[in-house]
């Protein structure tokens, strides 16, 4: 059997988590418009009748600036040891330049091969996908190049065909049925923290982290926690409609993943600079 470790790079918000799931077909990482959503390395596993190909989900490269920005560039950069190709997404709707060549640099130097991905192209025409790809394609010596779309799935195939074929020979990793690494209470807490970015703007998405207190057979208790006084006003929401409807929108996505109906009970705290606590970034697996 063929399988192998695939390490996803690129910048924040390039659709990186947004092309894991659809690479694996099922949604194992959180997806949000706002940068830096992705804070830990995930495995999304996909496994067939003659492979296992494990991609390995990463924050987006970026300059830290506080303890949480470190561990995730740290992880980043451990995270390029051992792998057998690196999947280098790019954002074609966006100007292909300094920060992806920093990306480039850094994976084009790594000795396995690299495949780079022009995503988002649902939102351009044929003329200017090709430009970029032009673009793209001074990046580095890649091995293969492919536009796709995360989103509606096109050129997805093609491109996890090209994975596959660069796998070696290798064991079963991990068990058939198993999807990804990260633990089921972790997944939860991830699939709240995504609605919460999906309803907060400017600095509350990047102050909110969440925990699951408990998860029993019929009810999830979970923390939502902020920096500040008036970013946990913002998660409340008049009369409690923001929690509640962060709620709303997590509830249906645990059920599915649980196999069972539950009682979501969300509670927001205040957790001053917790981005820059060593004890809590650990307890948090970040
Ligand atoms: N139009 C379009 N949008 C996409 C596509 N892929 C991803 N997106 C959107 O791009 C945004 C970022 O997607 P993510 O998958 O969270 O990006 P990421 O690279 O994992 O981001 P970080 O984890 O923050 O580094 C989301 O709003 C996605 O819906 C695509 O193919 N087309
Ligand atoms: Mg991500």
């Amino acid at each position: 059997m063929k399988s192998g470790f695939v390490a996803v790079a690129g910048r924040p918000n390039v659709g990186k988590s947004t092309l894991v799931n659809a690479l694996c077909g099922g949604k194992v990482a959180i997806v949000s418009d706002k940068p830096q959503t992705t804070r830990r390395r995930i495995f999304g596993i996909d496994t067939g009748e003659e492979h296992q190909l494990v991609l390995v989900d990463l924050p987006g490269f970026q300059r830290p600036r506080d303890p949480l920005t470190e561990h995730m560039q740290r992880t980043v950069d451990a995270s390029f040891e051992e792998v057998d190709a690196v999947l280098l997404v790019l954002d074609c709707r966006e100007r292909i330049g300094s920060g992806d060549r920093f990306v480039a640099q850094r994976v084009f130097g790594l000795g396995v091969p690299v495949v780079v991905a022009l995503n988002k192209v649902d939102r351009l025409k044929p003329g200017h996908i090709a430009q970029q790809m032009q673009t793209a394609a001074e990046l580095g010596p890649f091995h293969a190049l492919h536009p796709v779309s995360a989103l509606t799935g096109d050129g997805v195939a093609e491109l996890k065909a090209e994975l596959l074929a660069l796998l070696p020979e290798g064991p079963l990793y991990f068990p058939v049925e198993q999807r990804t690494d990260v633990p089921l209470e972790v997944q939860v807490a991830e699939l709240v923290r995504e609605k919460a970015l999906q309803l907060t703007r400017e600095e509350v998405p990047h102050a909110v982290t969440v925990e699951v207190e408990e998860l029993g057979e019929k009810a999830v208790r979970a923390i939502v926690y902020v920096e500040t006084e008036s970013q946990k006003q913002i998660l409340i929401g008049k009369g409690g409609s923001m929690v509640k409807r962060i709620g709303t929108l997590a509830r249906p996505e645990i059920e599915h993943l649980l196999e069972r109906p539950l009682f979501l009970d969300l509670h927001v705290k205040v957790k001053p600079s917790w981005r820059r606590d060593e004890a809590m970034l650990e307890r948090l697996g970040i």
